[in-house]
């Protein structure tokens, strides 16, 4: 089967051919178009996906090692965060509402949903798909609060949530929110394909993977520090070289996995 022979629009995932050796780049993109139909992603979630997609095509569509680190560390923060969110956008509800929900539930953080193209009505809906997929509560509809600095609707966020919050863990988003929770005092995992990105340089703890791998593998590394101390989680989080992650990164997308 030639690429150009993969269904272009199918009724439900389980049609998409797992034999296809673009398989996970196809549910990416079905998951991504059917968000769309949904009023759940916006258009422009598309060209997001697709500069993902190239990045993943580069790194090896694979988890590096410093990346799965970077993850350890992400579980050890979030573990340790007295009040942590997670944020969440339309490319992100559509592709992993499930393991955001779990993610949620084994670091016990809030989700909330943050939008660059905000309209109430994609909010609820992003909330309902969320509870869909086994939230209880899910922040965002509020918007009582404003992360200073920011002349776009991602400023909007719950007083009880970001506003609040000590950890925030920012997905698939190339722009200046990341920089301005830093100037809040918080600390901020960033899940992007492209180490060059705006959020990802300015993390606390960039993890540089696809966001189908990343999520769950955070959500293993978390289970397995579950009964770790606060020193331990602590000498995790001290010992992480974020520029280092990022320089790895970049390393691989340019030259491969020989060099
Ligand atoms: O839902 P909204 O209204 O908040 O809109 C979301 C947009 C599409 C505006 C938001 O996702 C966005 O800002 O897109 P950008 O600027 O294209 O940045 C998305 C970043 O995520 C890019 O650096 C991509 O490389 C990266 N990315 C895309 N897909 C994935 C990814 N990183 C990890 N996993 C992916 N699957």
């Amino acid at each position: 089967m030639s690429d150009n022979s993969a269904p272009s629009s199918v009724e439900n995932e389980a049609e998409l051919p797992e034999s296809h050796p673009r398989y996970e780049d196809l549910v990416s993109r079905h998951r991504i178009e059917a968000g769309i139909e949904q009023g759940i992603t916006h258009l422009q979630g598309m060209h997001a996906e697709g500069r993902g997609s190239a990045f993943d095509y580069l790194l090896g569509e694979t988890t590096i090692n410093s990346a799965d680190h970077a993850e350890r560390v992400a579980a050890a923060l979030l573990l340790l965060a007295d009040q942590p969110v997670l944020s969440v956008n339309g490319n992100v509800a559509a592709l992993v509402p499930e393991e955001m929900v779990e993610l949620a539930a084994v670091v016990d953080a809030d989700l909330e949903v943050n939008l660059f193209n905000r309209t109430n009505e994609r909010v609820t809906r992003i909330a309902d798909h969320l509870r869909d997929h086994g939230a209880n509560e899910v922040k965002g509809l509020t918007a009582d609060a404003r992360i200073p600095g920011l002349d776009h609707e991602r400023a909007k966020v719950d007083a009880d949530g970001i506003y609040d919050a000590d950890v925030v863990l920012v997905p698939l988003e190339d722009g200046d929110r990341a920089e301005a929770l830093d100037a809040m005092g918080k600390s901020e995992i960033v899940i992007d394909l492209n180490p060059l990105s705006r959020s990802p340089q300015v993390a606390d703890v960039p993890v540089v993977d696809n966001v189908f791998r990343a999520v769950p593998n955070i959500t293993d590394h978390a289970r397995d520090l579950q009964d770790a101390d606060d020193t331990a989680l602590r000498s995790i989080i001290d010992e992480f070289d974020a520029d280092a992650a990022l320089n790895d990164a970049e390393r691989r997308i340019r030259q491969g996995a020989s060099e």
